[in-house]
């Protein structure tokens, strides 16, 4: 998926960017309670992510004699507001992804593909190959749904975006043993297109 030039703050010659994303998880994962196991597998998943976006950069490059760029999915990142407990990604994954045509935000200020709804974990590689864009995706939210920001246990969905503190103090935690878990993504998995249309 490739789309505009918007990332040269990250580096100067970057064109375009290329877009991979994959189905994030198996669908049974969603129907645990979140906590060790989610947990687990969603840092699972990004790893596999972070292998895609290193190995495709070095294929794009070999193949299309170009410079490519593979982009961290998540962390580490820079910014980072120690009072608000905020931090910003060094790109926004869903911002890019949104413009590559992959999916567009739902109200929980998730990216929502028509095929695999939120289910996604985005991944980027930027590039200095000029390359045609994609269409940009229908949002499929439902307009007078909101039960992603009604049944958030914080009320930290507001205003179309998240304040971190709440989420972050009541999505992550420890066991008593030190285990990293994830003790909440409601958000996600009560969307009515949690795994996109006709599913
Ligand atoms: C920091 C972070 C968090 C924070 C903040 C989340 C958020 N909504 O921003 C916390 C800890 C709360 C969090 C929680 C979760 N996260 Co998180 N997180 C990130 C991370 C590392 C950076 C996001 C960021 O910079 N946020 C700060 C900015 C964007 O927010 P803001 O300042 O309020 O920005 C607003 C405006 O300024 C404007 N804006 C900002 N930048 C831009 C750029 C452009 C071009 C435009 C037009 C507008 C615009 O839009 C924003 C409002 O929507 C990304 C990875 C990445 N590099 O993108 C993953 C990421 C967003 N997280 C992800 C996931 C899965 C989760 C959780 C579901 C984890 C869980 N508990 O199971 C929850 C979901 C909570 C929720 N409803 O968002 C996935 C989302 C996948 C998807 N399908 O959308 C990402 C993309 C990781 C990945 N690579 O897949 N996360
Ligand atoms: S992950 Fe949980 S706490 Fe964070 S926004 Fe979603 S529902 Fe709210």
């Amino acid at each position: 998926m490739f789309q505009r030039n918007f990332h040269q703050y990250i580096w100067d010659a970057c064109r375009y960017v290329i877009a991979s994303f994959r189905v994030n998880l198996p669908k049974g994962l969603t129907k645990l309670k979140s906590s060790l196991i989610y947990g687990h597998f969603n840092n699972f998943s990004c790893s596999i992510l972070d292998k895609i976006t290193f190995d495709g950069a070095k294929i794009i490059e070999e193949k299309l004699n170009c410079f490519s760029l593979p982009m961290p999915f998540d962390n580490p990142y820079e910014y980072w507001d120690e009072y608000k407990l905020k931090g910003k990604g060094l790109i926004s994954m869903k911002h890019t992804a949104i413009v590559c045509g992959i999916g567009a935000l739902g109200k929980n200020t998730l990216l929502l593909n028509p095929k695999y709804g939120n289910e996604l974990t985005i991944g980027a590689i930027l590039t200095d190959l000029d390359l045609k864009s994609d269409d940009l995706c229908e949002n499929i939210c439902i307009k007078e749904c909101y039960k992603c920001i009604e049944n958030c246990p914080v009320r930290a969905i507001q205003d179309g975006k998240v304040v971190q503190k709440l989420c972050r103090n009541n999505a992550y935690g420890k066991t008593k043993r030190g285990f990293d878990t994830v003790e909440c993504n409601i958000c996600r998995t009560v969307f009515p297109m949690r795994y996109g249309i006709n599913k």
